[in-house]
C-alpha cells in the first residue's frame, strides 16, 4: 500500500478532506514544542484551518524535547497525517499545517534559530505538566535539566533553557516581538514558562531582560479535546478509510474547544476566525477544565484500574464510580468553585461525562493515569484546600485521595506505572498503609497544602485508605455510605 504523502494526497477518496493550500507558500509564523498527539489534534487542527482560510503564515514547526519517533514517522510524509474524528460523527481528515520537526537533542541550534528568527510569531507548548520542572509550584532549581541549563544554554536540556537562548539571540538582533503561550492543561502556564525564562536570562544575559520585558508576552491558554494514543486498529482502520498508509494517524473525540488568553506582543494569529475564542481573563476558564473534566478524569482512571477496567468508558458503566465520580464533582468541587455566570456547571459535567462514555474513542486508564503525582496537583489539591476553607465538604476527595494511592502502588506492583516520581515511589518500602499515604501524597506536592496538615483530613483519607485495601474501590464506596 502507498504511504500518504504530498504526491499521493491526489490518490485520496473524495470523502477525505484534504489541505486546501497544497504548494502555496506556508511560512512557519509558529514554533511548537511537544508535537504529540493532542498538538496535532488540536492546535494543529486550528491551523490547518487557518490554512485553508488562506492564513498562510501560520505554519507550525514542531520541536519534540526528546523522541524522534514522531519526526521519524512523519518525514517520508512531508508532515501529513490524518486527523480521525470518532463519535457520533466519524471524519477524517489530512492536516497539512506542521512544516517540519525538529528534534532537540540532535539540533538544538536549529530550534534556537527557529524561534530566535522574527517569522515565528507565537510560541507554544504541550509539553505536558512535568516539563515545566516544578516543585511546590515553582520552577525547580533542583532538577537536572535546570541545573544543566543554568551552567550553559549551549545544547538546552528544558523547554524554559530553549526559550532563553533564543530571546537572548532575538534581542541581539532586535527581533520583532513574540508571544509565547502555555497550551498545557495547568493554571498559569503562561506565568510558569515566564519564570522559567527569566530564572535563565538572570544567570545569562541579565541585559536581555529589558527588551524581553517589552517585546515578548508569556500568556494561557484552555485546551480541550479527549485525544487517545495512536492504537494499531486506527492505523489499520485509516489505511482502510484512505487507502494509504499512514504511520502516525490520531483519533480525537467531535468536540474541541480552544480558549485564550488575549495578550499577544506582535502577531495574533486569528485563531476566532477558526472556533477558538479570545479572553481577558482566562484563569476561569483553566480552573473550570481542571477541577470538573480533568479532576473527574483522574478518578475514573484511578479507580476504574482499581476496579480492572482498561478504559475510561468501562470505568464509566459502572455504577458506583459513576455516582462517586459526579457527586464528587458536584458536591465537593462546585460548591468552591466560581464559575462563569453565564455557565451551567451541572450541565457541563453532565456533557463531560457523556463525552467520557464515547466508546468510539477509548481513553485507557493508564494514559490519564501517567504523571498523576503531577496532575493531581492542578486537578484535585487546590479543590481540597478551597473546601477546607469555605465548608469542610471534602469526603469525596478525601476518597480520591486514599484511592489514588491504591493506585500508584498497585500500578507500580504490575509494572504499569508511568510516572516521573515512578523510582521515589518504589524506595517507599512502607508497609504501615498509614505511612504510604503520607510518603506519596509528600512525594505528589501535598506538603505545600493546607489540607496536607489537617488532621482531620489526612485522617479521614487514611480511614478511607485502610477500608479500600479491605474490601477494594467499588464495595468501600458502598461500605463508607459516601454516596
Ligand atoms: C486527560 C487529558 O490524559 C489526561 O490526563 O485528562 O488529556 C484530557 O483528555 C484532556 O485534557 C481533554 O481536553
Amino acid at each position: 500500500m502507498k504511504q500518504l504523502s504530498k504526491t499521493t494526497l491526489s490518490e485520496l477518496k473524495p470523502e477525505i478532506h484534504a489541505p486546501l493550500y497544497g504548494e502555496n507558500a506556508i511560512t512557519s509564523g509558529i514554533v511548537h514544542f511537544g508535537t504529540g498527539n493532542f498538538h496535532r489534534a488540536h492546535q494543529a487542527v486550528y491551523c490547518d484551518a487557518l490554512l485553508n482560510q488562506g492564513e498562510t503564515k501560520w505554519g507550525i514547526t514542531g520541536v519534540s524535547m526528546r523522541s524522534s519517533d514522531m519526526r521519524d514517522k512523519l518525514v517520508p510524509q512531508d508532515f501529513l497525517y490524518t486527523q480521525a474524528t470518532l463519535g457520533d460523527k466519524t471524519d477524517y481528515r489530512i492536516i497539512g499545517s506542521i512544516q517540519n520537526i525538529y528534534v532537540a537533542p540532535e539540533n538544538p541550534r536549529a530550534v534556537i534559530d527557529a524561534v530566535a528568527n522574527s517569522t515565528t510569531q507565537l510560541v507554544t507548548t504541550t509539553i505536558t505538566e512535568k516539563g515545566y520542572c516544578l516543585t511546590s509550584g515553582k520552577v525547580d532549581l533542583q532538577n537536572p535539566l535546570i541545573q544543566h541549563d543554568l551552567e550553559s544554554l549551549e545544547s538546552p536540556q528544558s523547554t524554559y533553557g530553549f526559550l532563553a537562548a533564543a530571546l537572548i539571540q532575538r534581542c541581539a538582533e532586535q527581533g520583532a516581538p513574540v508571544t509565547i503561550l502555555c497550551c498545557d492543561n495547568m493554571h498559569a502556564g503562561g506565568e510558569h514558562l515566564r519564570d522559567g525564562v527569566y530564572l535563565l536570562l538572570e544567570q545569562h544575559d541579565p541585559d536581555a531582560i529589558y527588551w524581553v520585558s517589552k517585546n515578548v508576552a508569556f500568556s494561557s491558554s484552555m485546551v480541550d479535546r479527549v485525544t487517545p494514543a495512536t492504537s494499531e486498529q486506527l492505523i489499520q482502520n485509516v489505511a482502510e478509510k484512505l487507502g494509504l498508509h499512514d504511520a502516525a494517524p490520531v483519533a480525537a473525540e467531535p468536540f474541541t474547544q480552544w480558549v485564550i488568553e488575549d495578550n499577544f506582543a506582535g502577531q495574533r494569529p486569528p485563531f476566532d476566525q477558526v472556533g477558538a475564542i479570545f479572553v481577558d481573563d482566562i484563569s476561569i476558564f483553566e480552573r473550570i477544565k481542571l477541577r470538573f473534566l480533568n479532576a473527574g478524569h483522574s478518578m475514573l482512571a484511578g479507580m476504574g484500574y482499581l476496579a480492572g477496567d482498561q478504559f475510561i468508558h468501562e470505568a464509566l458503566e459502572r455504577p458506583t464510580l459513576a455516582a462517586f465520580t459526579e457527586q464528587a464533582l458536584k458536591n465537593n468541587a462546585l460548591p468552591v468553585t466560581r464559575a462563569p455566570a453565564s455557565m451551567d456547571v451541572n450541565d457541563y459535567i453532565e456533557q463531560v461525562f457523556e463525552r467520557f462514555r464515547n466508546s468510539n474513542l477509548p481513553y485507557a486508564v493508564l494514559q490519564v493515569g501517567s504523571d498523576s503525582s503531577q496532575k493531581i496537583q492542578q486537578r484535585w489539591m487546590p479543590t481540597i484546600d478551597d473546601a477546607i476553607a469555605v465548608n469542610g465538604e471534602y469526603q469525596y476527595f478525601a476518597f480520591a485521595l486514599a484511592s489514588w494511592v491504591h493506585f500508584i502502588h498497585k500500578a507500580l506492583n504490575n509494572n504499569d506505572l508511568i510516572d516521573p516520581l515512578r523510582n521515589e515511589f518504589a524506595q517507599v518500602q512502607s508497609s504501615d498503609l498509614a505511612s504510604r499515604v503520607r510518603q506519596y501524597l509528600e512525594l505528589a506536592g501535598a506538603n505545600r497544602f493546607v489540607f496536607y496538615s489537617n488532621s482531620d483530613f489526612m485522617a479521614l483519607v487514611v480511614r478511607y485508605h485502610l477500608i479500600i485495601d479491605q474490601v477494594g474501590i467499588e464495595k468501600a464506596i458502598e461500605t463508607t455510605q459516601i454516596l
